[in-house]
């Protein structure tokens, strides 16, 4: 064994030297699927809990005692501490320079905002090394091989859970690391729907819609997101729009919920569950007037979508 290693095992202990290095071999492990630095992430997990060194409770005296930087935050979570301990020594003690891998270890117990790869990879590897076996810690393991970010939500989702029941402080950052993914994932659905509603609105106009009103219901309805109604010439013509329109998704990969053909297939429903379109032969588009319902949503210009339209 090299000497800084004898040196980290005779301060944290033999049981949490072991863990770090169950930590280091998932840590590679998900390094090489995700393609990060190998050599970073071996000495992040090695030292990611070198604060470790005693009880919480006299480590929030050594933090003090050694004026390390703290912040309130800090002081209300002190299970936290051995993370800024953690990062003192690391510098100071074993002489890591690296960023990367100073802030992997300061951030290995709560996460934050805008993590980077190796921050969620010892995040995660803390997590789910095979000594832990508490509840759900299997679902975890899994989501980590295929979606890392998503196994990191996982992850805050229980330890936030965990503390509510325990009745302890959530730190901000582990609160903010949560929010952060949180709305990442809901911008990428947002972008999703939106690239299927040019779809949509594509393989109709091809086949000669016209009159199309597009509402942002999401604010109002548990339905779906969006209503896209257009008008067709004729049956024939409303038809061949969802025919289109069928084909189209379906190459794309996206699978119609729901169809149905209402008044002998004047009034077509394509249902998509976030996006629901009616094709209506233009009399019956008055007659229904169904545009009157939404009144409440939000219209959306279609040409945004690089689509003329015309009534
Ligand atoms: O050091 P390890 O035991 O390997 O694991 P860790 O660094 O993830 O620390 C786990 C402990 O930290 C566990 O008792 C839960 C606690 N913890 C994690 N996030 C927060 C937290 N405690 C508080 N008060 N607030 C947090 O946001
Ligand atoms: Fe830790
Ligand atoms: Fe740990």
């Amino acid at each position: 064994m090299i000497e800084k290693n004898k040196e980290l095992l005779a301060d944290i202990g033999k049981e949490r030297y072991n863990h770090s290095i169950r930590v280091m071999e998932i840590a590679v492990e998900l390094g090489k699927i995700y393609k990060a630095d190998i050599n970073k992430i071996k000495k992040a997990a090695l030292y990611h809990d070198c604060g470790k060194i005693t009880s919480t409770e006299k480590i929030i005296g050594i933090v003090k005692e050694k004026n390390i930087k703290i912040t309130k935050e800090d002081l209300k979570s002190p299970e936290v501490l051995h993370t800024n301990l953690g990062e003192y020594l690391a510098k100071n003690k074993y002489k890591i320079k690296d960023q990367d891998i100073l802030n992997a270890i300061k951030y290995h117990t709560t996460g934050r905002a805008g993590m980077s790869l190796i921050e969620k990879i010892i995040y995660i590897a803390d997590y789910i090394e095979p000594g832990r076996d508490f509840n759900g810690v299997e679902g975890v393991r899994v989501e980590s091989k295929i979606n890392l970010e998503n196994s990191v939500l996982m992850a805050l989702e229980k330890t936030i859970s965990y503390l509510e029941s325990k009745n302890k402080y959530i730190h901000k950052n582990t609160l903010e690391a949560y929010k952060y993914i949180k709305n990442r994932r809901v911008d990428t659905l947002k972008k999703k729907i939106e690239s299927n509603i040019k779809s949509i609105l594509e393989a109709a106009s091809d086949k000669k819609a016209y009159n199309y009103k597009l509402i942002d219901i999401s604010k109002i309805s548990s339905i779906a997101d969006y209503f896209l109604i257009c008008s067709a010439g004729n049956t024939k013509q409303a038809e061949a729009i969802a025919d289109n329109i069928i084909k189209k998704m379906s190459e794309e990969e996206i699978r119609i919920n729901h169809k149905e053909g209402y008044r002998s297939g004047k009034w077509i429903l394509l249902d998509y569950n976030d996006i629901v379109v009616h094709i209506f032969v233009k009399e019956e588009r008055e007659k229904y007037n169904i545009e009157k319902i939404w009144l409440d949503g939000r219209d959306i210009n279609v040409e945004k979508f690089g689509i003329e339209n015309w009534s």
